[in-house]
This record gives C-alpha cells, structure tokens and sequence, in this order.
C-alpha cells in the first residue's frame, strides 16, 4: 500500500514537475504554411515535440499570415518569437554577411566540419542575438522566371521581381530590380508590375504562379538557404537536455536535405506539365552567366563587408 502510495505520488509529482519544466517556444515561418519552404520546419517541429515531451514544445504561430518575412529575422532578435524558418536574404539589413549564404553551396554535413558553420554561427550570435540551429536546402537552385522571352541572356528592358539574392545579378544584365515579399508576387505578375521573378527550383506551385508563368531561364545558379533560427537569449536559458532536443532535430533536419534532388527533379517536371517552358541559350552563355552571378554577388558583399566577405569567400571555396 505505501509502496503505491509512492508510486502515485512520484507519477503525480513527475508529470507536475515535467509540465512546469517544459519549455514553450514560439516559432514563426518566413514562408507560407504548409508550402514546401516551411514543410520540413514543420516536420522538424512535430520531431521536436515528440522527441522533447516534457522537456521543450514549440508553438506554431504560423507563416507570413502571422509575420511579414522581411521583419522575422529582427523578431528572433528581439525575441518577439523564440524560434524561425528564415531565410538569410530576409535579414540582410541585420547582417550583409547573411546575402553570402547563396553563395555556400557545401551540404551543412561538411560546412559543420570545416568551421564554416561555427563562423556563421558566430556571425548570427553577434548580429542577429541568435543560434544558428540548421540549414536547410542543400542541391536547390534559384532560377529566374520570365513571361517575356528574350532573345539572349540579357535583362535590359525586363522588370524582374527580387530579393536580395538575385538583385545584384539581375541588374548587372540590366534588368530593373523590384523588392516584394513573395506574397506580392501573384498580383505583381498578374497585373504585369513585373516581368518575371526569382525563385527557387521548388515552392511555385504552392502560391499558384504556375497561373501566371511562362517560361523559366536555366540555368540555375546559387543554393537556397533557409536557416532555423533560435533567440540567443532563449538558447542560454534552455537547460542541456532541452538544448540537445532541439541540435539533435537540426541535424536530422538538414539530412532531410538527402531528398531534394528528387524534389527538384519532381518539380521540373511539374513545371512541364504546366506549360512552363524552360528557356536555355546554351552551355557558353550558362557557363557565363553562373560566372557572373557568382562575380557580382561576392564583389557586393565584399563591397558591404569586406573583412567577413572575403573569410566567407574563403570558406566557400568557390
Ligand atoms: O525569392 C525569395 O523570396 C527568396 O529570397 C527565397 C529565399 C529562400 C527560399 C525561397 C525564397
């Protein structure tokens, strides 16, 4: 009888003390809930609640809907959310190192062996008062997408909606660059405000531009980062069983990076069947342009920082 008595005591006492240690975080995607930008931030959320029970949960909180992707960096910051799926080139305001990322194309396995992600992660504690937890998007290009065919790889006269990632390459072929958040973009290509777009390989289908698309350039160029960002603050605070929860989920996240070539290939084919024809003006003007894309974008990070640049550059290898 007093052996059960204990019994219920310790399950009664345990489950209050997991339910008053368990830590709530709130997270926030950049990109639109249940598209394939937020799908594996999503999963990685359900692996970290299962796996973290009684020791840490996070609360979705949601996509654009719930934040602008431009302001998501500065809310990790300032911890207005404690937990996001952002991309570096919504940040760069915060840290112009963050427009280097495209630019890493090494799969995260490698980039945390050879110091590239402790450099980085060293840049976000600095910068952004925040844990670089994982990267995710290893083998996905951007591409530009157009509804205008030119007749070579040249943008003078197109009005091509951007980020950060593609302006610098857009307007060096003489494109005029557009910033807009990607819930813009329908509308701008609709009511023909923009010619075409970047984006990346994956994710077109997810807001219906296949509607409003003709044809997408190739070839692709740079590798999408998408980074999970943790509040320093928040980080620190967390105890080590927490903490290895969440590293733990970050590395089987960026494994999930295994299926993307397949997705990529998936999603071309998608885009056949649509009727998105892709324009291709042959291997010397692709070989050009990738050189230049690479040139442009080093140059004007280096311009913008020069000492972080060049290490990034250096740890790149390209
Ligand atoms: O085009 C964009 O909005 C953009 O920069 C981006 C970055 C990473 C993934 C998807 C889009």
């Amino acid at each position: 009888m007093r052996r059960l008595a204990m019994a219920v005591a310790f399950v009664v006492l345990g489950t209050g003390f997991g339910h008053a240690d368990e830590v709530v975080l709130r997270a926030v995607s950049a990109f639109a809930e249940g598209s394939l930008i937020s799908r594996n931030f999503e999963r990685f959320i359900e692996k970290v609640n299962a796996d973290g029970k009684g020791l840490v949960r996070i609360n979705y909180i949601g996509g654009p809907r719930a934040m602008p992707p431009f302001e998501v960096g500065n809310a990790v910051r300032t911890k207005v959310v404690d937990i996001a799926n952002v991309a570096g080139a919504f940040y760069t305001n915060l840290m112009p190192e963050a427009d280097a990322f495209k630019l890493i194309a090494k799969p995260m396995s490698e980039q945390r062996r050879n110091g590239t992600w402790e450099f980085i992660n060293g840049l976000h504690n600095q910068k952004l008062n925040a844990q670089y937890l994982a990267r995710q998007f290893h083998n996905v290009p951007f591409h530009i997408y157009l509804n205008k065919k030119p007749d070579r790889l040249d943008f003078t006269g197109l009005k091509i909606r951007v980020t950060p990632v593609y302006k610098d390459i857009v307007e060096a072929l003489g494109g005029t660059a557009i910033t807009t958040a990607p819930g813009e973009v329908y509308t701008a290509l609709e009511r023909g405000v923009v010619d075409g777009y970047g984006w990346p390989i994956t994710g077109i289908f997810d807001l219906g531009w296949e509607k409003v698309t003709k044809y997408r350039l190739e070839p692709g160029f740079y590798s999408v980062e998408v980074n999970v960002l943790v509040n320093l603050d928040r980080w620190k605070a967390l105890t080590d069983p927490q903490r290895k929860v969440l590293a733990d989920a970050a590395l089987w996240l960026e494994e999930l990076d295994s299926e993307n070539l397949a997705t990529a290939a998936a999603e071309r084919d998608k885009q056949a069947k649509a009727g998105i024809q892709p324009i291709d003006f042959g291997p010397d003007a692709s070989r050009d342009f990738l050189a230049k894309a690479s040139e442009v974008a080093w140059q004007s990070i280096i311009r913008r920082t020069p000492e972080n640049g060049a290490r990034l550059r250096q740890l790149a290898g390209n």
